[in-house]
Order: C-alpha cells, then structure tokens, then sequence
C-alpha cells in the first residue's frame, strides 16, 4: 500500500541554456546552468522511474553547445548504485516525455516496463521540424527496440500504482505528464516535469521556449496551479536552479 512509497531524487547532473530559452520571450539572455534529476518511487508494486536524465554521451555529441556536466555518480547506474539498486531492479520507466534530457538514461533500464502517452509516440516520431532538437536522444531508439514487448501507452490522467497519478499537462509536448506522488507522512508530491521549468516561470506565468503549443502550455501551467491547490500538493520543478538545492537528495528519500 501506499504507506510504503518512498521517493527519492536522483541528480543527473546539468545542462546550459540560454536565459531567453528559460523565459520565452523575456530573458534576459546568458548562459543559465540547470540540474537535471530522475525521481524514484519505491513502492509496493514495483519500482518506478519518472523521467532518466540526459546521456552526456550523446549531448557532447548532438548539443556541445548546452556543456553537459555529469559525474559518474550522476549517471542513472550510478545514481541508483547509491540507493543499493541496479538499473535491473526497476520494474516501471515512465517519461514525462520524450525530449533527449528525460529519456537519456531509458536505455539502461534493460527489465523495465516504458509507459509513456500515446500522443507522445506520435509527436516523437512524427516532430514538427522545430522540436528536432528537443528529440534528438537517437539512443533511445535502441531502447525502443529492447522494450518492445513490455511498452504500455496511456492516455488521461491515470494511477499508474496506488497513490501514484500522471497527470495530463500537454502544450511543452504533445503528450506531456506530470507526475502526483500520494505519501503517507507529508504532503503530496507534484513533479511537474518541463511543463514548468522553475518556480520563476510559474511566478512570472512565463514558459520557456521549447514547446509545441504556447497556449496549451499556459493552461497547463494553470492546471498545475489548480492541482497543487487542489490537493495541498507541494510542487517540484524539472530544471530549477534556485530550488533544487532545497530538494532533498537520494540516498535520503520522501515518504
Ligand atoms: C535542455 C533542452 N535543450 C534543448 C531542448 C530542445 O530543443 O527542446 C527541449 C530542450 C531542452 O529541454
Ligand atoms: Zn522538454
Ligand atoms: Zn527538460
């Protein structure tokens, strides 16, 4: 049950974008570093991931220009190792969607479950010619072709385990989610993944550049709002400079 559930936050490390990417439209502009992490939910009926950061490989390769820092440790194997796991020992991989710096360490998750939007397939396979970047993770194709005979689409929100709800917060993506976390001994979790960046841009009601439908974007931005209201739920945000030293990092965990 769901009083078991532990979360835990695994540093992935950190990416350069510019300021005017961060705030569309707004700025200013600047290299602005960003962390990267993967959330780990030890539950009862398994264990899931949301979300495997990005592949340093692959970005020194395709995006130099966004200077990748990761150590070792930061690494999805190495992340785990330091919770006492392998990558074999997760049963579930969810992404919030399939841009390269969430889905980077998807490939290492060799006995996993990919559960993703439908939507979301199809805008990673069929991209508009300005989202080429955002899915450049040519690795993740490989892994497609290991998961294929455990690769679950969903659509609308739906409880994926007890107590643990993907919510439907399209616009930076065709089929974005954002993730809500139930626990026993604080209040809920809402992992709002690049439908909002930082808490800057829900303060500024500002979304960064890289989405597929500005509007859509905003209402999920709202959406967000309404759902942390709606269930005095605490929100996490994907790429937060200012607020992830306050998150609390694995090995320590959420419960
Ligand atoms: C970190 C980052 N860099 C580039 C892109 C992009 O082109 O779409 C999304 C994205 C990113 O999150
Ligand atoms: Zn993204
Ligand atoms: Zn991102």
């Amino acid at each position: 049950e769901m009083n078991d559930t532990k979360v835990y936050i695994l540093d992935g490390g950190s990416l350069v974008i510019d300021g005017f990417h961060v705030f569309w439209n707004r700025g200013p502009a600047g290299d602005v570093r960003f962390p990267c992490y993967s959330v780990l939910i030890d539950h009862p009926e398994g264990k899931f991931i949301f979300d495997t950061g990005f592949d340093k490989e692959h970005v020194e390769k395709v995006l130099p220009f966004e200077k990748p820092l990761q150590t070792d440790a930061q690494t999805l194997p190495g992340s785990l190792h330091a919770v006492g796991l392998t990558p074999g020992d997760i049963t579930h991989v969810i992404n919030s969607h399939y841009h390269f710096d969430h889905c980077g360490g998807n490939k290492h998750l060799h006995n996993a479950t990919t559960i993703c939007h439908k939507a979301e397939l199809e805008g990673y396979h069929k991209p508009q010619p300005f989202e080429h970047l955002g899915y450049s993770d040519k690795s993740f194709d490989l892994a497609t072709d290991i998961y294929t005979p455990r690769y679950e689409t969903v659509e609308g929100d739906v409880e994926i385990a007890k107590g643990v709800h993907l919510m439907e917060t399209p616009g930076h993506t065709k089929g974005h989610y954002s993730l809500l976390v139930e626990l026993k001994g604080r209040r809920p979790m809402l992992f709002t993944a690049d439908a909002c960046y930082s808490k800057k841009n829900m303060d500024m009601n500002c979304i960064s550049s890289f989405h597929l439908d500005l509007v859509a974007s905003l209402e999920s931005m709202s959406r967000l709002t309404s759902l942390a209201q709606e269930h005095e739920a605490e929100m996490f945000f994907s790429h937060d400079p200012d607020s992830y030293g306050s998150y609390l990092q694995a090995p320590g965990y959420y419960s």
